[in-house]
């Protein structure tokens, strides 16, 4: 039956806290000074942007954002692009770093642990439903959706969630779900992951996302909070105890995205890994590519310093400055060298007779004459030295840089520092 408080839009009555406190140490070097939801994607954006432009194109005016782990860079991007939101609108987005504000003992224990230990900033801005979502996922979702479902099944958790590979599932929450689509059981990280109902190659697994009613919520992490047997995690902790002693319910991301008519084809990527960053990275130049930062109906916001166009020029010897299946960002000299399937983010200096091919080029690199770079991820503010050639003999890469067991190679400051200082 449907009730007025269906017709209300449940965006409006809804907050969403987004965990960014999480390392990604996947990630290796790229996360070593800045935590997963700070990395940048895209050639413009940051990975948290996608979680945060998701909630705000939801019609969400309310978040915040935890975070903890070398939380510098991230903090300092939200302060910069995610300023906008007005008290006098009704609209709030709270940076809360851990700071012992409630214990003064303990940091963020585990991810409940970070919304517990926000209890009353929650509680001041009177919502009806949390929104928990991941700082560290590359998607688009409409969480109104989401909330529609919880509110119609009268779920006590609803969590997200979509099918993957049976050979990846040990890295996730993975579900079995009945007819009704309640969850049965709930198996964190299991080494021994169950697969699909008839579908031997494939399991349910949790985004990581969950809608709760606030009130149901507050009471749990009260409980959880004096349970001395709790690591105080959503995913080892909460939700298996809610399949267990309540109603949890899932929502499959690809009926979401067909409700929503956002994607075509529902696309979710976990980017955790240098091979997984490189290759939805490099997904975004094909011709048609899955993920379409184009599209002017779910724009994905972000901070960018206003910068003057890319620019392409012939050197001086008369050679073409040239980017093709590429995305260039502004403040970019492509001179005399050649660009193909590649990102090049703010701020590239691309000197002549130099080659990008299939890279992913963090903001402020400079290529120096004559280097050849292939199959690479450049982080922010590295200067390859002229003549260096990067990704054409795994085992001379290895030596200096970290070459991945799928042939990427990641090249920060530091590695090249001690290349420098070695050689
Ligand atoms: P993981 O992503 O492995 O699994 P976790 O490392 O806890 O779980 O990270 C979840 C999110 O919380 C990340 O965005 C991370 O940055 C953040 N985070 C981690 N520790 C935090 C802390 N102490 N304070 C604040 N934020 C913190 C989870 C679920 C799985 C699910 C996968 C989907 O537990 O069930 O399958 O997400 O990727
Ligand atoms: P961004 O993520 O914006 O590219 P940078 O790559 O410039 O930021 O730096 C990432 C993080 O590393 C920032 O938080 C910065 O303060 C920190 N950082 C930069 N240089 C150093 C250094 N030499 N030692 C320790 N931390 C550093």
């Amino acid at each position: 039956m449907e009730t007025e408080r269906h017709k209300r839009r449940l965006s409006s009555q809804a907050m969403a806290f987004v965990l960014a406190g999480g390392r990604g140490s996947r990630l290796k070097e790229l996360t070593d000074r800045r935590a997963k939801p700070a990395v940048y994607f895209g050639g413009k954006t940051r990975i948290v942007d996608f979680a945060l432009s998701n909630a705000l194109n939801s019609g969400i005016r309310k978040m915040a954002i935890a975070t903890q782990y070398k939380a510098h860079s991230l903090i300092r991007h939200i302060q910069r692009g995610w300023a906008f939101f007005r008290a006098e609108r009704n609209e709030y987005l709270d940076i809360l770093p851990a700071s012992q504000r409630i214990d003064e003992v303990n940091w963020y224990k585990g991810t409940a642990d970070a919304v517990r230990q926000n209890i009353d900033i929650i509680d001041s801005y009177d919502v009806e439903y949390l929104i928990v979502l991941a700082g560290d996922h590359i998607y688009k979702m409409d969480y109104e959706i989401m909330l529609q479902h919880h509110v119609e099944s009268g779920a006590d958790v609803t969590v997200g969630c979509l099918t993957v590979p049976l050979a990846e599932a040990t890295a996730f929450g993975v579900m079995d779900v009945n007819d009704d689509g309640l969850i049965t059981s709930f198996l964190e990280k299991p080494q021994n992951p169950p697969h699909m109902p008839g579908d031997p190659a494939h399991a349910l697994a949790s985004m990581g996302i969950y809608v709760f009613d606030w009130k149901f919520l507050r009471e749990l992490l009260l409980e959880d909070a004096d349970d001395s047997n709790s690591s105080h995690d959503f995913g080892h902790d909460l939700i298996p105890y809610i399949v267990k002693n309540g109603k949890a319910v899932a929502h499959k991301f690809s009926d979401s995205c067909i409700r929503s008519g956002l994607e075509k084809e529902a696309y979710w990527r976990d980017v955790g890994t240098i091979d997984a960053y490189w290759q939805a990275n490099i997904d975004l130049t094909d011709f048609v590519p899955k993920l379409d930062l184009y599209d002017q109906t779910w724009p994905i916001w972000t901070y960018a310093e206003i910068v003057p166009p890319a620019k392409f020029i012939h050197d001086e010897e008369g050679r073409r400055g040239a980017a093709i299946s590429s995305l260039i960002a502004g403040d970019t000299i492509i001179s005399g060298s050649v660009v193909k399937n590649s990102l090049i983010s703010t701020g590239g200096r691309l000197h002549s007779y130099s080659s990008v091919t299939y890279s992913v080029l963090l903001p402020h690199v400079q290529v120096n004459r004559n280097a050849r770079l292939k199959n690479c991820v450049i982080d922010s503010g590295v200067d390859i030295p002229a003549g260096l050639i990067v990704g054409e003999d795994p085992e001379e890469d290895a030596k200096w840089f970290r070459v991945t067991d799928n042939g990427i190679t990641l090249v920060t400051r530091d590695m090249l520092a001690r290349r420098q200082a070695e050689l």
